[in-house]
C-alpha cells in the first residue's frame, strides 16, 4: 500500500470539507484520526470473563462465544423474552414471473399470535426463476412503506431487486415499523406488546432485537421456498437497518453473511472512540430510547465501562462473513470507527481459521477491501445505501456463498 493522502481538517471540532479529488486522480483515502483524540483500551474478545485467555476454538464455541452474545443482551440490545415464539406465515398474493424480470414474486404475510393478540407483518419476496435454488438476502427496511409493492420500481437505490436477481440472488424486504413501530410509545403495537412479561427488566428487549427476531422470521419462510437455498442466506439493512443486521446475523446463525451499511453507534462503530461529530450512547438513547434495552442507557459518557464494544458484535458471526459499509460524509456514523471494528474482530477470525480483514489500513474511497470473512468498502457522498453498495455487498455474496469469485484487493 501507498501513502496516504490527508484530507480532513479538524478545525475546532468542526470537520472541515473533504478535498474533492481531480477527474484521474487515484481515489482518495479517509482521513487518519485527528490529533488529540483520546485513546481507548478495548475489551478483549479472546479473554474471558473469568481472565481465561482463549487460544482454542473450542473455547469460544463452548464457553466465550455465548458469553459475549449474553453480554450483549444484557448490556446494550436486550432479549427476546422466553414466551415470544415464531410467527405463522402464508402467500397472499403471488405474481407470474415476467419476462423484464425473470423472476417470481410473492406477498407473504406473518402472524404473530398470543391469545387473542395479534401483529401482523408482510414481506416482499423475489425469486429467480428457471435456475437452481439461490441464495437470498434478507433486507431489513427502514423506510418507505411502498418497497413492499409489487409495483415498486425494481432498480431503486435502496433495494435495487432487478440487480440483486440478475446476480442470482432471491430478495425479501419486510418493513420493519411493521414489527415494531419506531417510536418510542410505540410497544402496545408491535411484537414487544404481545411479549412484555419482562418490560420491567434492565435486558428486556428494545425495538431493534424486535426487527432482528423479524429477519429471523423472514428466514424461516424464505427457507421453505422452493426457489430459495436456505443454506445460503444473507442479511442486509441500512443505518438502524444497520444495526439491526449485525443484531440478527450475531443471534441468527443461519445468516452466512451480514451488509452492515452506514450503521455507525450501535452498528459496527466502536463507541470506545471519541471521534469528533459522532453519535454517541448519550444521544442515542435520548433520540431513540426505545431501539435498545434499558441498561444500555446507564452508559451514557461512561462506555469504557461497557463490558463490550461492537468489535465484538462483529466476531459474534466469525466465521461467518461481514461486510461493512461507510459513506465518506457520514461523520454522524464515524467511517473510521466502523472500519477499525472490523479490524479489531479479526482476532476471532484468525482463531477461528479465517483470515479476517487482513489489514489495518483503510482502503480508498470506491475501492472495496476483501478480507476473508470480512469486508470493508467507503464510498463518495452522505448516509444512504445505494447502488454502489449493493455491487459490493454481492461480490462479498459471491465470496461468502462459493459463487463466482470476485476481485478483491
Ligand atoms: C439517525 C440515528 C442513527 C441512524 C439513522 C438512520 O438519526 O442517529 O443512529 O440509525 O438515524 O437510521 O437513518
Amino acid at each position: 500500500m501507498t501513502t496516504r493522502r490527508h484530507s480532513t481538517a479538524l478545525v475546532m471540532g468542526i470537520v472541515a470539507a473533504m478535498a474533492v479529488p481531480a477527474v484521474g486522480e487515484e481515489p482518495r483515502w479517509f482521513a487518519p484520526d485527528p490529533p488529540g483524540l483520546p485513546p481507548y483500551t478495548l475489551p478483549d474478545p479472546l479473554v474471558a470473563a473469568d481472565g481465561t485467555r482463549v487460544t482454542a476454538p473450542e473455547q469460544w464455541w463452548s464457553s466465550r462465544r455465548a458469553e459475549v452474545l449474553e453480554l450483549f443482551r444484557q448490556h446494550v440490545f436486550g432479549r427476546v423474552p422466553a414466551a415470544a415464539t415464531g410467527a405463522v406465515w402464508r402467500v397472499v398474493e403471488e405474481r407470474d414471473p415476467t419476462p423484464a424480470r425473470a423472476a417470481k414474486w410473492r406477498r407473504i404475510e406473518f402472524t404473530a399470535r398470543r391469545g387473542d393478540r395479534s401483529v401482523v407483518f408482510h414481506a416482499s419476496v423475489f425469486t429467480p426463476t428457471g435456475a437452481p435454488p439461490a441464495p437470498a438476502i434478507v433486507m431489513i427496511a427502514n423506510r418507505t412503506n411502498e418497497i413492499l409493492s409489487a409495483d415498486r420500481p425494481t432498480e431503486a437505490d435502496f433495494w435495487p431487486v432487478d440487480t440483486i436477481l440478475s446476480r442470482g440472488y432471491a430478495t425479501a424486504a419486510f418493513m420493519v415499523r411493521e414489527v415494531d413501530p419506531d417510536r418510542p410509545d410505540g410497544r402496545p403495537r408491535g411484537v414487544r406488546g404481545l411479549w412484555d412479561d419482562d418490560a420491567d427488566q434492565p435486558d428486556d428487549w428494545g425495538t431493534l432485537s424486535a426487527w432482528a427476531w423479524g429477519a429471523s422470521r423472514v428466514a424461516d419462510a424464505l427457507c421453505r421456498l422452493p426457489e430459495v437455498d436456505g443454506t445460503r442466506l444473507a442479511v442486509a439493512g441500512h443505518s438502524r437497518g444497520g444495526k439491526t443486521a449485525l443484531w440478527a446475523a450475531a443471534q441468527d446463525e443461519r445468516f452466512g453473511l451480514a451488509c452492515v451499511n452506514n450503521s455507525g453507534c450501535g452498528g459496527a462503530n466502536i463507541l470506545r472512540r471519541r471521534f469528533p461529530g459522532r453519535e454517541t450512547v448519550e444521544i442515542i438513547n435520548r433520540g431513540f430510547p426505545h431501539w435498545f434495552n434499558a441498561r444500555f442507557k446507564t452508559y451514557a459518557n461512561r462506555e469504557n465501562e461497557l463490558p463490550v464494544d461492537h468489535h465484538m458484535l462483529i466476531a459474534l458471526v466469525a466465521p461467518r462473513w461481514v461486510h461493512v459499509g461507510s459513506a465518506e460524509e457520514d461523520i454522524w456514523a464515524d467511517p473510521r470507527g466502523e472500519f477499525l471494528g472490523l479490524v479489531h474482530a479479526s482476532p476471532v477470525y484468525q482463531l477461528l481459521g479465517r483470515r479476517g480483514l487482513g489489514t489495518d489500513e483503510m482502503p480508498p474511497i470506491g475501492r472495496p477491501l476483501r478480507g476473508d470473512g470480512l469486508a470493508y468498502h467507503i464510498r463518495a457522498g452522505r448516509h444512504n445505501l445505494m447502488l454502489e453498495d449493493w455491487l459490493a455487498y454481492l461480490d462479498t455474496a459471491d465470496a461468502a456463498f462459493g459463487r463466482r469469485r470476485a476481485a478483491g484487493r
